[in-house]
C-alpha cells in the first residue's frame, strides 16, 4: 500500500502544530509572505548585472539602458543560472577528487572499488601497471583536478559519448572544455555590454552544462564509486518513521558523501554505542535528507528521512540530536529552528556557512576526529531532548536502492535468453524494450518546489509510468519521493503495467531504480551511452526521456541542459524563468533540436506532462518500427 501525498501532509501538519507551540518559522509560512513572485523576476525580465539598473522590461519599457532587450536579459540570467549550478555540482565533483588524492590505506579515506579506478586510469591512459593502488589513486585525482582547468582539449569523459553524439557537439560548438573555463566563459559573456544573442547564450548554456554533466558530475560519481564502492541493490527505508524516539537521531543533509560516511562509521562504532547507552539512549539511528542521503542509502542502506521539503519536518519531530550538513540545498532555516528545539545544527563546510550553527570544519586530513567529535556532540545532547516535543510518526516505506549502472547492467543479465555474449551489456535491457515488454524509460530527478504540492508530480508522474510499462530510473530528490511513497518496494510491481511487472518479477527489482544522488545523473548518461552503443541507435532515437517535474535549484537547470544536449527530451513542470521571451521559449523547446536532437518541454498540468511524454516515448518507437 502506497503512502499518499495526504498522509505525509497530514504528518507534516501535526509537526507544524508543534512549530507553533515552540514559536518556530516554517516554508510554509514563509512561502505565503512571499507570494505572489515578482512577475519579472518569473519572467525573467529583470536585469541587475550592473548598477544603471536594476531595468525591468515592460511593453513601454521594451529595453534596458543599456538597450539589451528581454531576449538577451533572459538568454543571460538563463545562462548565469546554469553556471551556478555547474558550478555547485563540479565543485563537489573537485573536492571528491581531493579527497581521494588525499586517501591512504591507513587513513579515514580509502580506495574501496580499485577495479574502477583502474577502469578509470586506463581510459585516461595513465599507466596502471605495477603500480600501487594509493600512488595509482593520487596520479588519476591529480588528473582529475587538472581536468577542471585544463589548457586545450575537451574534458577526457566526453570520449564516453557515443560517436554521434560528439559529432552533434562539435558542430554545435558546443562540446565543454574545461569546468571552470565554461564557467569563466558564461560569467564573462553575461557582462555588461557583452552577449545579449539569444542563440549564443543558449549555445553556452549548453556547453556549460554538458562540463558539469560529462565532467563536474561524472567525477563526483565516478570518484565517489571508487573512495566509497560502487553501489549495488541494497535494502532500506524511506520517511520521517525511520527515526526512532529512543535512539540518538543523528540526520546527515546535503551532497558531499565524505562527511557522512564517516559520520556512519562512527554512529557503529561499539564505543560509541555504549557511550549512548551510558547517556540513557538505546542506540544510534543516522538518517539523511537530499543528496546525502541518497549517497549513503545507496553504498550503506542508510533510511531516507526526507528529501528536499522535508529537512525542517525532521528537526520538528523534537527527536533530531544533530542535523549535519556539507553543501547544497540546506535551508538556512535550520539556524533559527534548531534553536527552538535542542538540536544541533552542525555546518562543516566553508562552502556552506550559516548563522546560529556549530561550525565544525571538516577536511579529509582530520576527518576521523571531526566526525568522532559530532558523533559524541549528538550522544551528549540527548538529554537535552524535550520530550513533550517529541513526535515521530510512524509512516515509512520499505525501499530497494542501489541502482548504479553496473548493478542495473548484472541484474538485468539473465532476465532474456540473451546469449553469453551479452551478458555484461545493456543489450537484455534493449531486447525488454525492442520486444515492447517495457515500452521506454522516463529518467526522473529533481527537487520539490513549493510551488507544487511536495511529491505529488514525482509520485503520480511515476505511478501513470509504470501502469504504462514504462521503467524508471530516478535520482535526487525524486527517487526519494518515490522511496517514501513506496514505489521502490518491489511490492510496487503490482501498479505496473503486465510486461514491467514481469520484468520486475524476473529482475527481482522494483519498477523504480534508485539511481544515487543529482551528480548521479552522469549515471544516467552513461546508460544512455551504452545504449546507444549497444543497440547501433543514436541516444535521440531510443525512447527514453528525462523529467524533473518539481525542480528549483540552479543545479536542476545545469542538469537540464546536459541531458537535452546528450540528446533526451526533457520535460519541466516548472518554467525556468524563461516566459518572458518567446525567442528564448521558442529556442529551448524547438530550435535546439536542430544541434541536438531534443529539446524541452515545459507543462504545468500533471495529466497532460505524463500523456506528452509517453506520447514521445510511443513516437521515438514507431519511427524505429517497434
Ligand atoms: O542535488 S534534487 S533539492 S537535494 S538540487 Fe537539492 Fe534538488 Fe534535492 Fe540534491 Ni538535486
Ligand atoms: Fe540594465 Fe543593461 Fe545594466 Fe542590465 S546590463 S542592468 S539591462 S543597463
Amino acid at each position: 500500500k502506497l503512502t499518499t501525498i495526504e498522509e505525509n501532509e497530514a504528518i507534516t501538519n501535526r509537526l507544524l502544530e508543534t512549530g507553533a507551540k515552540v514559536g518556530a518559522d516554517s516554508w510554509q509560512l514563509r512561502v505565503k509572505n512571499q507570494t505572489p513572485h515578482c512577475k519579472f523576476g518569473e519572467q525573467g525580465v529583470c536585469c541587475r548585472i550592473c548598477s544603471m539598473g536594476p531595468c525591468r522590461i515592460t511593453p513601454k519599457a521594451p529595453r534596458g539602458i543599456c538597450g539589451c532587450d528581454a531576449h538577451g536579459i533572459v538568454g543571460r540570467n538563463f545562462l548565469r543560472f546554469t553556471a551556478g549550478g555547474c558550478a555547485a555540482h563540479s565543485d563537489h565533483g573537485r573536492e571528491i577528487a581531493h579527497t581521494l588524492y588525499q586517501a591512504k590505506p591507513e587513513g579515514p579515506y580509502k580506495v574501496k572499488d580499485p577495479e574502477k579506478l583502474i577502469r578509470i586510469a586506463k581510459e585516461w591512459n595513465i599507466e596502471t601497471e605495477g603500480k600501487d593502488i594509493y600512488d595509482l589513486a593520487h596520479e588519476v585525482a591529480y588528473v582529475a583536478l587538472g581536468e577542471y582547468g585544463k589548457i586545450e582539449g575537451y574534458q577526457n569523459f566526453t570520449s564516453r559519448a557515443p560517436e554521434h553524439t560528439r559529432e552533434l557537439w562539435k558542430k554545435a560548438e558546443i562540446t565543454p572544455r574545461a569546468v571552470d573555463r565554461e564557467i569563466a566563459t558564461a560569467m564573462h559573456m553575461t557582462h555588461m555590454g557583452n552577449t545579449s544573442k539569444p542563440e549564443a547564450l543558449v549555445r553556452q548554456s549548453f556547453r556549460t552544462g554538458l562540463s558539469d554533466g560529462w565532467g563536474g558530475s561524472m567525477t563526483g560519481t565516478e570518484f565517489s564509486d571508487v573512495l566509497f564502492g560502487t553501489p549495488t541493490p541494497i535494502e532500506t527505508e524511506a520517511n520521517l518513521g525511520v527515526m526512532v524516539a529512543e535512539n540518538v537521531n543523528i540526520v546527515v543533509h546535503g551532497h558531499d558523501p565524505s562527511l557522512s560516511e564517516l559520520i556512519c562509521e562512527y554512529a557503529d562504532d561499539p564505543e560509541m554505542i555504549a557511550y549512548a547507552k551510558s547517556k540513557g539512549a538505546k542506540g544510534i539511528t543516522v538518517s539523511g535528507v537530499c543528496c546525502t542521503s541518497n549517497e549513503v542509502a545507496m553504498r550503506r542502506g542508510i533510511p531516507m528521512a526526507g528529501n528536499f521539503l522535508q529537512q525542517e519536518n525532521v528537526v520538528l519531530t523534537g527527536a533530531c540530536e544533530a542535523i549535519v550538513v556539507d553543501v547544497q540545498c540546506i535551508f538556512p532555516a535550520l539556524g533559527p529552528l534548531s534553536k527552538c528545539f535542542h538540536t544541533k545544527f552542525v555546518t562543516t563546510s566553508p562552502i556552506c556557512q550559516m548563522p546560529d550553527s556549530d561550525f565544525v570544519r571538516f577536511d579529509a586530513a582530520t576527518a576521523g576526529e571531526n566526525a568522532k567529535a559530532i558523533v559524541k556532540m549528538a550522544i551528549d545532547n540527548f538529554e537535552n531532548r524535550n520530550p513533550d516535543l517529541v513526535y515521530i510518526p510512524d509512516t515509512k516505506q520499505k525501499a530497494t536502492v542501489g541502482y548504479s549502472l553496473e548493478a542495473i547492467v548484472k541484474t538485468l543479465d539473465g532476465v532474456t535468453n540473451s546469449q553469453v555474449d551479452e551478458t555484461g551489456t545493456t543489450k537484455p535491457l534493449l531486447q525488454c524494450i525492442t520486444s515492447g515488454v517495457i515500452r521506454g524509460a522516463v529518467a526522473m530527478v529533481g527537487c520539490n518546489n513549493p510551488k507544487i504540492r511536495p511529491d505529488y508530480l514525482h509520485v503520480e508522474l511515476m505511478k501513470k509510468m509504470i501502469a504504462n510499462d514504462i521503467v524508471i530510473i530516478a535520482s535526487g530528490c525524486s527517487a526519494q519521493a518515490a522511496a517514501k511513497a513506496g514505489l521502490m518496494d518491489k511490492a510496487a510491481k503490482d501498479l505496473c503495467g503486465a510486461g514491467l511487472k514481469r520484468v520486475c518479477e524476473l529482475a527481482d527489482i522494483p519498477p523504480v531504480l534508485h539511481m544515487g544522488s543529482c551528480v548521479d545523473i552522469s549515471r544516467m548518461l552513461m546508460l544512455a551511452a551504452e545504449l546507444s552503443k549497444d543497440s547501433g541507435l543514436n541516444i535521440s532515437q531510443l525512447p527514453v526521456v528525462g523529467c524533473a517535474p518539481e525542480w528549483m535549484s540552479e543545479k536542476a537547470v545545469s542538469i537540464g541542459n546536459y541531458v537535452v544536449a546528450t540528446g533526451l527530451d526533457t520535460f519541466l513542470g516548472v518554467d525556468p524563468y524563461v516566459s518572458g521571451s518567446d525567442q528564448m521559449c521558442e529556442l529551448l523547446t524547438n530550435g535546439v533540436r536542430d544541434w541536438v536532437e531534443a529539446a524541452y518541454t515545459v507543462e504545468k498540468d500533471l495529466d497532460k506532462l505524463g500523456d506528452l511524454m509517453i506520447e514521445r516515448i510511443e513516437e521515438k518507437r514507431a519511427a524505429l518500427g517497434i
